[in-house]
């Protein structure tokens, strides 16, 4: 029996609403990864984020396939028992059978299967193997052969071309696990990958060119207050306050108030994550700093999980004495407000002089003598299981950066990854990255680069590369980005050296920026997350099913693919309103005020949107069903 369903493409912004509805016939599509219910790295987040939007277009008919993982099943799985005859039957089977291969049905619907990464690419072979009716996708998110040669130091894109590669693949003993990859990649209809920069080295390691790029998208989360994403900024940096209160505890010499948060988070690959240049920058940017008189303090977060033995006795200390230090002053309050009470119901102005006794200075001299620290607050929150070669550790000892009073920057190792019931930081990372004012991100080897991307959509600036795949799709899409508070670094065509100073130059002009120049910043970056929203950059993976079901299906499914034109991408323009560098400010004058900079910013939304009027977006392919154009 064919399953009729309805498929709704909308463009970027709803600027051209496409909702023609149309059979898409009996197809059934399944999405196979590792990461399915499975948190492991960034794939989770691609599965997870856009299993909405598609099952909004496949409705019942789409499955996602992934390991079992018994506390997952538990937490993040609902079982029920499958709608779709076919499938039951296949299931049983398959039950029946100890999950062997089922026989085919009678009636078999068109099915369409997208494999993640070399892990799920095992069951892509064979299908292609034993010649089953799927239409078969490969996507590749990294390149094994890639991560490995890039973290072992190798001039990775300049030689791109003359690897040996199954010399290569078998000197790191990655070789079995590459041919699964790069047969995979050969025998599937078709072959993505998620950015430009992945896509060449795909075709360089692996021997084919991806036919389409399917960029990583997010849902986006719009509030119905424009600026509500300040507000949640104020309310998350305060939190971030109130634990560095606790992990600077006797040290607490620099103006809180002008303490700004950086961080960097992500998988512990410390050269291809670029946690290297960005502590080399940062003793940079501590010499800039000092010899300027800066009254700037830079807080910097190295969110990257290691081996650890939960965390020390000094950091749970800081949190400790801070706390106590909270009741203290909550008691001598209760105390001094109970006295102040009693002479205002007696009809007399209290005498001030009088209001604190010994007791209470007793009980304050107690706390404060348990701020006394001999040593300087930790670098790291946790005991390392390899202290001693750990590369953070190393790196801080060699430049130093020890968080002592005449550093303008300090450095908090947290090497694990954030927790909403952790006894440290109870923030979650949606939180904390909210309560920040610059993400970093100067990886060197990042095929695509989820973190910035989530700094965007929370209005968040964040600096990242022209090698990874989000610093090159927003060089594409802005035209000038670090307006917008994307900064993206030069690690194509600089060397090491060139790339830190140019790291260090935005960092230190990040630093000199008013608060005011922050916030219209943060507007800007806010402004962009339409383009990394799902809703945008789930055609591309439309296109790709389309394209997989034509190949498989000729008889039933076009996929016809047209000239990219000038016309067809939407591009950024610079924002006009206000001047994104502080030499050039409008408004030197203290008493502009912050509603006057949202309405400043609310005239240049209006000039945007008018410029995504003009610039239509066009669809770079069309489809169409059994002779009927239906995209
Ligand atoms: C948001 C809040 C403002 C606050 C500002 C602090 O914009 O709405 O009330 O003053 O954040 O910005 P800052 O960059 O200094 O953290
Ligand atoms: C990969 O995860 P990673 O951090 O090992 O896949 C992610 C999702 O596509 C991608 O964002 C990231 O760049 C890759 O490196």
């Amino acid at each position: 029996m064919p399953l009729a369903r309805s498929l709704s493409v909308t463009s970027l912004s709803g600027l051209d609403e496409w909702d023609e509805e149309f059979e898409l016939e009996d197809a059934v599509l399944f999405e196979i990864a590792w990461e399915v219910a499975n948190k492991v790295g960034g794939i989770y987040t691609v599965i997870q984020t856009k299993a909405r939007m598609t099952a909004e277009e496949w409705g019942e008919n789409y499955f996602l396939v992934g390991p079992y993982v018994e506390s997952n099943v538990r937490t993040q799985v609902e079982l029920i028992e499958p709608t779709n005859p076919v499938l039951k039957r296949t299931i049983d089977k398959m039950n029946a059978s100890g999950c062997k291969y089922a026989a085919q049905s009678e009636d078999p619907p068109h099915i369409v299967a997208q494999f993640h990464e070399w892990l799920a690419g095992l069951g892509l072979v064979l299908c292609r193997q034993r010649q089953l009716a799927v239409a078969t996708i490969f996507t590749t998110h990294a390149t094994l052969l890639g991560r490995y040669l890039c973290a072992g130091n190798v001039d990775f894109y300049n030689n791109l071309a003359e690897f040996n590669v199954d010399k290569e693949a078998g000197d790191r003993q990655i070789y079995h696990r590459y041919c699964l990859e790069r047969a995979a990649a050969h025998c599937a209809h078709v072959f993505t990958t998620v950015s430009q920069i992945t896509a060449i080295e795909a075709e360089f390691l692996l021997k084919r060119k991806p036919d389409i790029v399917t960029p990583n998208g997010l849902n986006v989360k719009k509030f119905s207050a424009m600026h509500e994403f300040q507000n949640l900024h104020a309310q998350s940096k305060s939190r971030i306050q109130e634990f560095v209160r606790g992990h600077f505890y006797g040290n607490l010499d620099f103006n809180l108030d002008k303490c700004l948060f950086l961080f960097i988070a992500g998988r512990y690959e410390f050269s291809n994550k670029g946690a290297d240049i960005f502590l080399e920058a940062l003793a940079r940017l501590n010499y800039l700093l000092r010899v300027n008189h800066s009254d700037v303090t830079v807080i910097t977060f190295f969110i990257m999980p290691a081996r650890t033995n939960n965390f020390n006795v000094e950091t749970l200390k800081g949190q400790a004495v801070r706390k106590q230090l909270w009741d203290t002053a909550q008691t001598v309050k209760e105390r001094f407000g109970k006295k102040l009470y009693e002479s205002l119901l007696v009809g007399q102005l209290p005498d001030v002089s009088k209001m604190l006794d010994k007791e209470d200075f007793t009980i304050m001299k107690r706390a404060i003598f348990a701020t006394q620290r001999q040593c300087q607050p930790p670098v790291c929150t946790h005991n390392m299981l390899e202290d001693s070669s750990d590369p953070i550790l190393n790196c801080v000892r060699r430049i130093g950066l020890f968080n002592s009073s005449a550093d303008r920057v300090k450095i908090i190792f947290h090497p694990e990854f954030l927790s909403s019931t952790s006894p440290l930081l109870p923030m979650d990372y949606e939180e904390f990255v909210r309560g920040c004012h610059l993400g970093v991100f100067p990886s060197y080897y990042e095929p695509w680069g989820y973190t910035p991307a989530e700094c965007t959509v929370m209005g968040i600036p964040s600096i990242s590369t022209n090698l990874s795949g989000f610093g090159c799709f927003m060089e594409e899409h802005i035209a000038d980005p670090s307006a917008y508070g994307i900064y993206i670094l030069d690690r194509r065509y600089k060397g090491v050296d060139e790339s830190c100073n140019q790291l260090t130059s935005f960092l230190f002009q990040f630093c000199k920026q008013s608060r005011r120049q922050r916030i219209i910043q943060r507007n800007r970056t806010e402004r962009l997350s339409d383009l990394l929203d799902w809703r945008y950059l789930g055609r591309y993976y439309i296109a790709a099913r389309h394209m997989a079901l034509a190949k498989a299906f000729p008889d039933t499914y076009v996929y016809d693919p047209q000239e990219p034109s000038s016309a067809s991408g939407f591009r950024y323009p610079r924002p006009a309103s206000v001047p994104p560098s502080p030499a050039l400010s409008r408004h030197s004058s203290p008493h502009h005020s912050e509603g006057e900079d949202n309405e400043e910013d609310e005239r240049y939304d209006e000039e945007l949107e008018a410029e995504k009027d003009r610039v239509n977006i066009r669809q770079p392919y069309t489809i169409s069903v059994k002779g009927k154009t239906v995209l």
